[in-house]
């Protein structure tokens, strides 16, 4: 039987980024070092397969400190914890250890330094993302305004236009960000902020690999979790970048093959938290239906690697 020729555009970068990297690690070292069970306080990253592995391995994930046990290690995930977190882990002289990723850390400074100073913090971000949540919450509450879009920024009560200061998510859409920050600045011209945004070098990347890819490509898939803040931008970019059919999937199980007839191309990326192996699974999906060609897509090159902390370095 022969099978349809079919182009796979593949974006690269695509897939973990530096700071998913170390959080997987730490995990894994953690159990390495004290032995099973290890409690991680939040998905480590928005991925199930990710979870699921680690799982296997002896990590029990919770949502709150409360429902860890103070004698065994417990782990903050990627995104970030309200400052209250760590503060009450060492009272109850818990073990911890913080996965936060340090561009998330980054930001989390670049916020205390400007409420220091006497600034009013606004932060675009999404409501009720961990790391939104995390970011606000290291400022004592109330003390930071949420803006999730441009209208928003028209309702914003501030104490003093000229004493303000902004700080992202670091996985937000660049453009959508883009159009807050320039509502942000027209509306208080004041304000203080980080050169552009904070999103962070792996979510502009894969953001702009799909801008590049979209256009030429029938169909779109985003390998990536639905909680997935970044994973779902991509989807988002691709459709706005002119990608008529643009869909996220977690495996090759979510595949909809039928809204796929007829295509002559696709093209494939994954969030920063999806691993390797899930977008192989879906290239051998399009493979045992297809004459697949495989072109890759580059955009731009990665070398970023971060250390875990030192606590997983010394010996036990
Ligand atoms: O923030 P987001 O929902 O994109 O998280 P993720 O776990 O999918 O990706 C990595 C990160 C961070 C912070
Ligand atoms: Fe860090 Fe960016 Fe990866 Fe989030 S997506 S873990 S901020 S590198």
């Amino acid at each position: 039987m022969t099978t349809p020729p079919l182009t796979l555009y593949l974006a690269a970068p695509r897939g973990f980024c530096a700071g998913v990297d170390r959080a997987i690690k730490i995990v894994e070292m953690a159990l390495e070092k004290w032995g099973a069970p290890v409690y991680v306080r939040h998905e480590i990253v928005h991925n199930k397969f990710v979870v699921d592995g680690l799982r296997d391995k002896g990590a029990v994930f919770v949502e709150e400190l409360d429902e860890c046990p103070p004698d065994r290690p417990v782990i903050f995930s990627a995104h970030g914890v309200p400052k209250a977190v760590p503060a009450e882990a060492a009272e109850r002289e818990m073990v911890y250890v913080d996965a936060t990723c340090p561009l998330v850390s980054k930001v989390h400074i670049e916020a205390a330094r400007h409420h220091e100073n006497g600034l009013q913090m606004v932060m675009i971000g999404h409501a009720g993302h961990p790391e939104t949540v995390g970011t606000m919450g290291q400022l004592p509450e109330g003390e930071v305004l949420l803006v999730e879009t441009p209208e928003d920024v028209a309702h914003l009560d501030v104490r003093d236009p000229e004493k303000l200061a902004f700080v992202t998510q670091t996985t937000l859409s660049l453009d959508d960000t883009a159009e807050i920050v320039a509502a942000l600045k027209a509306r208080f011209p004041a304000i203080v902020g980080p050169h552009k945004e904070d999103i962070c070098y792996a979510t502009t990347n894969r953001q702009e690999a799909v801008k590049a890819m979209a256009p030429d490509c029938d169909a779109l898939l985003v390998v990536g979790a639905p909680n997935s803040s970044n994973s779902k931008r991509l989807v988002e970019v691709g459709a706005r970048a002119g990608c008529r059919y643009a869909q996220l999937v977690q495996r090759a199980a979510d595949i909809d093959w039928r809204a796929l007839e007829g295509i002559r191309s696709i093209g494939l990326t994954a969030g920063a938290s999806a691993p390797d192996v899930l977008i192989e699974e879906v290239i051998d999906a399009f493979r045992a239906r297809y004459d697949v060609t495989v072109e890759t897509v580059t955009t731009a090159e990665e070398n970023v690697e971060f250390k875990v902390p030192r606590v997983l370095r010394e010996p036990a």
